[in-house]
């Protein structure tokens, strides 16, 4: 685990679902085998690159695609880039796929219901009250992936395992 050919992880989910603590996770995984590594998670991205944007379809459609653009440069420079964001449309996923190579999608997969049981930030709650709008899961559609690389279930397994797994395709397929 010492070269890198570059590749783009998508993980995509609902909120709460555990994309950014697998990212994190495997983030330092590669960092520690000293691979050239990107992390871009949407909480992050909407308060810099993204804050001018919302959570209309065409926002999140802009969101997406300012992001497929960095994560395409970094991809070709040889950087493993670890993306973390809902992107409930599966066309904006095919988008990013058709932009970047090569690129994985990964599933992170957990119940609404557990989702909303977790409300690690209160953002399923203040949405079940109507108090946010357009919330995915709630009052705006999540399109399950229908090929991805990879599903991930966070309430079969643990965090730690989720991220291992992730790790593990990435040798199995030769990009680390
Ligand atoms: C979904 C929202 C919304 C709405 C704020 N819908 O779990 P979080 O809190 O920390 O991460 C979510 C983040 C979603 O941004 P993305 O860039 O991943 O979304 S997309 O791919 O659809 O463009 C959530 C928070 O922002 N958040 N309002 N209405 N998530």
């Amino acid at each position: 685990m010492h070269m890198s050919s570059g590749a783009t992880v998508w993980l995509t989910g609902l909120s709460g679902a555990g994309k950014t603590t697998i990212c994190r996770l495997v983030e330092e995984k590669l960092a520690a085998a000293g691979l050239p590594v990107e992390l871009l998670d949407g909480d992050v991205v909407r308060r810099q690159l993204c804050a001018d944007l919302g959570f209309s379809r065409e926002d999140r459609f802009r969101n997406i695609e300012r992001v497929a653009y960095v994560a395409k440069l970094l991809t070709r420079n040889r950087v493993i880039v670890l993306a973390s964001f809902i992107s409930p449309y599966r066309s904006m996923r095919d988008y990013v796929r058709q932009e970047i190579a090569p690129f994985i999608e990964v599933y992170v997969k957990c119940s609404l219901e557990e989702c909303i049981r977790r409300d690690v930030k209160g953002l399923y709650r203040k949405a079940i009250n109507g108090e946010i709008a357009h919330f995915t899961g709630i009052s705006d559609p999540y399109e399950e992936p229908g090929q991805p690389e990879l599903v991930v279930d966070t309430e079969q397994e643990t965090e730690e395992a989720s991220a291992a797994k992730v790790v593990e395709y990435l040798i199995a397929r030769g990009y680390i």
